[in-house]
């Protein structure tokens, strides 16, 4: 059988692909094991500085494997605390940039774990689908948190509600992802611009995600609080003296990304 997950590990970067492609990459538990750990690695990695996430075949992911799941509740409230919600926030919590190249369909789970990314660009022939109310099920995986915030009230509502599929463009025009790229030069345009990241500055780049994801509850004054003690920790580390070096001097910058 082949492995679930593709780990490639290039200069300064590593992809992970989602490799049940006969299966449009739905989630197992030995998918969700495999990508754990990947990210583990990958964060505790100082030579990796930047990810990208992808799908193997014609799809990014259709969420969890309906076939292998079963209906008893206890199985699902399990893989939500075990696998889903830990997934979500090992994305969240990495300490520099993760990039997905939605290749094709994410549905379900699939969906909101893109989401979830940094910086999300998709192929035009994408879909993104909250699939979950087709099954009598809530969006997980941080679909309710994630959707009003990215497209607003109206449309999450409606999302959610109706399960509709929103194309790459739509979700581009919506603010619900980065951009959406032809097909053909998706992975491309994703493998330069986390080959860009890698070589940016890590440290400074893991600061500005914990500001970003600090902001979604907190008051301006809490932010602006937040914002002064991250800056000062930045100013302190190496990388912010070389920016400044590159700068006046007319040169690229050659950040080592440490703290
Ligand atoms: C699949 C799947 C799939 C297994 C396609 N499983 N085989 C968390 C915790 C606990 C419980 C439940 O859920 C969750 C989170 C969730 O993610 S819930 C939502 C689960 N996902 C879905 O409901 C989406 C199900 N899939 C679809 O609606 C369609 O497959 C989409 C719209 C994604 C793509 O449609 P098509 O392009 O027409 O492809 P297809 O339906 O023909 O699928 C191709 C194959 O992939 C097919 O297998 P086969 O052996 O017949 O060729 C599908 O059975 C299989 N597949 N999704 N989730």
């Amino acid at each position: 059988m082949s492995e679930p997950l593709l780990v490639e590990v290039g200069e300064g970067w590593r992809k992970l692909t989602l490799n049940r492609p006969d299966k449009l990459n739905a989630f197992t538990v030995e998918l969700h094991r495999a990508l754990a750990a990947a990210l583990d690695e990958a964060a505790a990695d100082p030579s990796c500085r930047a990810l990208l996430l992808t799908g193997a075949g014609r799809a990014f992911c259709a969420g969890q494997d309906l076939e292998s799941i079963g209906t008893d509740p206890a199985g699902v409230r399990d893989l939500l605390t075990e696998h889903y919600n830990p997934l979500i926030r090992r994305i969240r919590a990495m300490p520099k940039p993760v990039v997905c190249a939605v290749n094709g369909v994410a549905a379900g789970a699939g969906a909101n774990v893109a989401l979830a990314c940094d910086i999300v660009l998709a192929g035009k022939r994408a879909k993104f689908i909250q699939a979950f109310a087709k099954i009598a099920l809530v969006p997980d995986s941080g679909g309710t948190w994630f959707l009003p915030r990215l497209v607003g009230e109206a449309r999450a509502r409606a999302l959610a509600l109706t399960g509709e599929a929103v194309s790459a463009e739509q979700a581009e025009s919506w603010g619900m992802i980065w951009r959406a790229v032809d097909d053909a030069a998706l992975m491309e345009e994703a493998g330069r611009l986390v080959a860009s990241l890698a070589t940016g500055p890590t440290a400074a780049l893991g600061l500005i995600k914990q500001a970003l994801e600090a902001s979604a509850d907190n008051t301006l004054e809490g932010q602006l609080a937040l914002e002064a003690k991250l800056q000062r920790q930045a100013s302190e580390m190496p990388d912010y003296a070389e920016g400044v070096a590159a700068f006046t001097q007319k040169r690229p910058a050659r950040f080592t990304g440490q703290a």
